[in-house]
């Protein structure tokens, strides 16, 4: 008994620690790689892409039987699945986290849960487990591991919905059989926390059923049990940390200091090859200057074939990214966002002391680059990734007058990326915070 006693108390204390209400302070600190992070690769790997069909929505809507779509189980080999590799070529891209599916809508389980024999490791010629191999490489990367997890389970038989049009039972008329299936996706959490120990849980599918049946703040204070550093994403019915607008790049400023942009490189999350509707690495790189223009994140998706294999048209998106990503990293990393469209006609961002401003240059311009409306006195400016330094004036600015004037600057054309071009701006003061970022 004194043993028992002598586990509990600890795991209570942690929990109590864990759950107490957090400061803005403790939130901002416990987020803070996020927000440096910048760049994150999404990896929707599962049975799918056997035949290169739609995740789980294919048989939900009815475009392929249950039964048919789950016989993909015995096409899915990962003969060629190569952890290191992956790792390797995400570390490339200069993202510095990345986010892989352990389980989609259909149940299909990456890792050998105890929980259902619904699981690679049983059901398919993989026979492993491929998340803990995946973690370990991308964590000697020194990446931060994201996981996946898919609160709705079509496959299981204790949760309500299965089909588009067919549904196991009501959730409110039989609360026992939904309990058994909280019981059930909660050890599958439990297992998870305690295997892989998730820096972030990317959930889903929580659009089916309100936070007081999923539990949804238990299941936050449960996870932040395990680990008091791990954050959240939105999709939490409410209990998130962060927000996920998906494939629709933001115009404004999204209201939350923190915020990810989850994006297809062409218009599938898995592997599906007749879908060549590949956005350009400088369609991808724009983007991503948007997202880190507005203070916000990019997690950008691959869809690996059945054998492992990554496509190669997203291999090049990756390579090519990273090359960006490398040469430009000063302007990336640990920056906040800009100065207001109005001020500069294009992405830019701000390093944390907000006296060096980057301007991001994603068209050729022609004559000079202009801001405007920006009081701060420029010291220098140069291009980022080389160094030239760059001529500038200021315009309509009388010794007499307080108004900003207008900030003109050279970009020679044998200076600019293939891609986009970033300089910067070397000031003599902070810029001031105009939206409390
Ligand atoms: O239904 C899923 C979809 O299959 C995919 O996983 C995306 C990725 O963000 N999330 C859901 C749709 O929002």
């Amino acid at each position: 008994m004194k043993k028992i006693k002598s586990l509990i108390l600890p795991l209570l204390l942690v929990s109590l620690v864990a759950n107490a209400q957090e400061t803005p302070e403790q939130k901002a600190a416990r987020m803070q790689w996020f927000s440096d992070a910048k760049l994150g690769i999404f990896i929707h790997y599962g049975i799918y892409a056997v035949n290169g069909i739609g995740e789980s929505w294919s048989f939900h809507n009815g475009q392929i039987s249950y039964e048919n779509y789950m016989k993909q189980l015995n096409g899915f080999t990962a003969k060629k699945y190569d952890p290191v590799a992956w790792a390797d070529l995400i570390a490339e891209s200069g993202a510095k986290y990345t986010v892989i599916t352990s389980k989609h809508h259909d149940g299909v389980a990456l890792y050998d849960t105890k929980m259902s024999d619904l699981n690679v490791v049983k059901k398919t010629p993989a026979k492993r487990d491929l998340l803990t191999p995946f973690y370990k490489a991308i964590r000697e990367k020194g990446l931060k591991a994201g996981l996946y997890f898919s609160l709705l389970d079509w496959s299981q038989p204790d949760y309500p919905n299965f089909l588009k049009n067919k549904i196991r039972y009501e959730y409110k008329n039989d609360t026992l059989r939904w309990n058994k299936y909280l019981t059930f996706m909660n050890g599958q959490l439990d297992e998870i926390a305690t295997r892989f120990n998730p820096d972030l849980w990317w959930f889903d599918g929580d659009w089916e059923f309100g936070p007081e049946q999923w539990k949804a703040k238990q299941i936050r204070e449960k996870l932040l049990t395990y680990n008091p550093n791990t954050i959240i994403n939105s999709r939490l019915q409410g209990y998130g940390d962060y927000d996920t607008p998906e494939n629709g790049v933001p115009i404004y400023r999204p209201k939350s200091p923190w915020w990810e942009l989850c994006m297809t490189m062409n218009d599938s999350w898995g592997y599906q090859p007749t879908d060549k509707n590949y956005k350009t690495p400088n369609q991808v790189i724009r983007i991503f200057a948007d997202c880190i223009g507005l203070g916000g994140n990019l997690l950008l998706d691959i869809g690996p074939k059945a054998d492992g294999t990554i496509p190669e048209e997203q291999v090049a998106i990756l390579k090519e990214l990273g090359r960006w990503t490398t040469k430009h990293s000063e302007a990336i990393y640990g920056t906040v966002a800009g100065i207001p469209r109005e001020w500069y006609a294009g992405p830019s961002t701000l390093s944390k002391d907000r006296k060096k401003l980057y301007l991001f240059i994603d068209s050729k311009p022609i004559g000079q680059l202009v801001v405007k409306g920006m009081p701060n006195k420029v010291v220098s400016a140069w291009v980022v990734g080389k160094g030239n330094p760059l001529n500038f004036n200021v315009m309509m600015k009388p010794w007499w007058s307080s108004n900003p004037g207008l900030l003109y600057i050279d970009v020679p054309e044998d200076l600019l990326d293939e891609q986009v071009t970033v300089i910067c701006l070397s000031l003599e003061t902070p810029v001031q915070e105009l939206f409390g970022n």
